[in-house]
């Protein structure tokens, strides 16, 4: 073995596109020198050969990373790389993404909530109703005069916010909104796309079938007495490893919160303008959604600051935020470009609006998102060229670390935190957006390359989407995988990923390191749940890119 020990080769591991930059790359913890690498086609026919890059120290992983550039290979088919004696099989292919966005897709369909997941639509997944949630306590924490503690309200329907059986409306607003936004940016491929759900055949189009089971648990979240929205819809505490037919515990509606109402404002917002154009199929959704959306806006003027303060008797997920100031601009972006009504207008201040990567708690990149996907119809009131010039500056940033990183990706410092996994994939969907505002290639190019991080070439040899990839995520935190009789995990869901946090405090995690701190354990729910959140920026890019590929 000419090889010191412990050298990685790292590739994404679904594939790679035929016409799009192929980088693998050849991990170490200690030094080394080029080394030759030959790739041969499924003949044994030698395609390309030739020597490593120089290594460069990859900080967030502490390894020294070679990179090889087999770009040039213009057949599909499956290639074996040989580096020494280490090998890799990976594939070239003209669309590589289509199945891997479907399954990303499906994932919030076996994460319903009160439904029975039936054999034709769930395969070896199905399994029968759990949680209607028809029957739901109001809380102490939520209790108001025309809804006292003890009151039995009715809201079923809608995902499980993850691994858990909660729902959550902070998390299911940036969720919802980046389905929405898939839809917003690509309505050509989306009116039409069939996918694999028992609504399929109505005459709306599948996303917006599935996004609808979501929104309208969002809607039974709204008190209609005042407008406010209860913060999250759970048990007192996280069950056990059961299934939700299973579940058996109280749950209870906690809280209202301005975060929460300005979360429902917004998407309840951008629903109702895409809606809209259903309106023979759904009469009155679209107004309904608006009104909605109205009424809790008010709500957060006339209660801007409280913020979600966990009740001592609740252990579930929190979801806490004591900056409002992006969802506020965020809800007022959606109500404007809704409405058109100037006093939503008044509200928006572009240059208190800030740029970067957005996550449950940080929503300011989705309203620059809005503005330049809604340009032309704001463009007399908001100031768009600046929204643009920001929303360009994160994607520029991001665009530099996928061409000069050790690694060539969008991750670095800053980057892991819980659910790095998450801010990969919205990197990835930044990055294609910025190529459909700007039209530059160089963006669309540093999307197809950021996006084989999630799928192998990462610190950690894993592709993060469970059913994907040669050694793929199998042991979610997710108790639907983990307590069915399913060997195979749930596919299509990527795992929340490597953070130096360590939270869990299981055993197995082979480093501190954030990049290598990942652990594929049920245990592990602080680097391997599962969670929409974090699904919804896998789904859009790689339905996005399948698109742009396919044209
Ligand atoms: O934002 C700060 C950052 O400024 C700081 O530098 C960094 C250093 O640790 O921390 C960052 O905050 C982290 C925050 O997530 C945002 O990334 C916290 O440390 C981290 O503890 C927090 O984790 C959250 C976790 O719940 C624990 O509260 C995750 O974001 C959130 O996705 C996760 O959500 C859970 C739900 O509560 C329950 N359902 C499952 C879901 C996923 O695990
Ligand atoms: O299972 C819970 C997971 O869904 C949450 O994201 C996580 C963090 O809030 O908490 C998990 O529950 C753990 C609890 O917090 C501590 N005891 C172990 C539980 C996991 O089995």
């Amino acid at each position: 073995d000419a090889l010191p020990a412990g050298k990685n080769i790292r590739y994404n591991q679904v594939g790679y596109h035929l016409n799009r930059e192929k980088l693998i790359n050849l991990t170490s913890e200690t030094d080394f020198e080029p080394l030759p690498y030959t790739v041969v086609d499924a003949d044994g026919v030698t395609v390309v050969s030739g020597m490593t890059s120089a290594t460069q120290l990859w900080n967030e992983s502490q390894e020294y990373v070679a990179t090889i550039d087999v770009s040039e290979i213009s057949t599909e088919g499956i290639y074996v790389i040989t580096v020494d004696d280490e090998e890799a099989e990976f594939r070239v292919s003209e669309n590589v993404y289509e199945a891997l966005s479907e399954a990303a897709f499906k994932y919030y369909y076996y994460n319903r909530a009160s439904t029975e997941i039936t054999a034709g639509y769930g395969g070896d997944y199905a399994r029968p109703l759990g949680l209607p949630d028809t029957e739901i306590l109001v809380h102490s924490s939520a209790a108001s005069d025309a809804r006292p503690e003890g009151t039995v309200i009715s809201a079923p329907k809608g995902w499980y916010d993850a691994g858990d059986y909660n729902k959550y409306i902070v998390n299911s607003g940036i969720s919802t909104y980046t389905l929405l936004a898939a839809f917003e940016h690509y309505p050509d491929y989306f009116e039409t796309k069939a996918y694999d759900i028992p609504e399929t055949s109505n005459a709306i189009p599948d996303i917006l079938d599935e996004i609808k089971w979501n929104l309208d648990w969002m809607l039974a979240m709204q008190d209609p007495n005042d407008g406010g929205v209860y913060h999250k819809l759970t048990g007192l505490n996280f069950q056990g490893i059961i299934m939700p037919a299973d579940y058996t515990a109280d749950r209870y509606v906690v809280q209202k919160s301005t975060s929460a109402a300005l979360n429902f404002a917004a998407v309840t917002a951008m629903a109702s303008r895409i809606y809209a154009n259903y309106e023979a199929e759904l009469p009155g959704y679209s107004a309904q959604l608006i009104a909605a959306s109205e009424s809790a806006y008010t709500w957060a003027q006339a209660n801007p600051t409280v913020y979600y303060d966990q009740p001592d008797d609740v252990f579930t997920g929190e979801y806490g935020d004591n900056n409002v100031s992006d969802e506020f601009q965020w809800a007022a972006v959606e109500l404007f470009i809704t409405t058109s009504d100037q006093t939503y207008n008044n509200d928006i201040d572009v240059e208190a609006i800030g740029n970067g990567v957005p996550f449950w708690g940080y929503t300011a990149p989705l309203a620059l998102i809005s503005i330049v996907n809604n340009a032309e119809q704001i463009d007399n009131d908001v100031d768009v060229a600046s929204a643009t010039a920001k929303f360009l500056e994160t994607a520029n940033q991001l665009k530099d670390k996928v061409n000069n990183s050790a690694m060539r990706v969008a991750m670095g410092s800053g980057d892991y935190n819980w659910g790095s996994n998450g801010q990969a994939g919205n990197q990835m969907m930044l990055l294609i957006q910025a190529y459909q505002i700007d039209g530059d290639d160089t963006f669309l190019d540093a999307a197809f390359t950021a996006s084989d991080y999630l799928l192998g070439r990462n610190a950690t040899g894993y592709c993060f989407v469970s059913g994907f990839g040669d050694l793929s995520m199998n042991n979610p935190h997710h108790r639907i995988s983990e307590a069915d009789t399913v060997f195979d995990a749930v596919p299509g869901m990527v795992a929340g990923g490597p953070h130096s946090g360590q939270q869990d405090g299981c055993p197995g995690y082979p480093s501190t390191d954030p990049a290598r701190s990942y652990v594929d354990t049920w245990c592990s729910y602080s680097s391997n749940e599962v969670t929409i959140n974090w699904n919804a920026p896998l789904f859009y890019s790689t339905a996005a890119l399948y698109r742009i590929q396919e044209e």
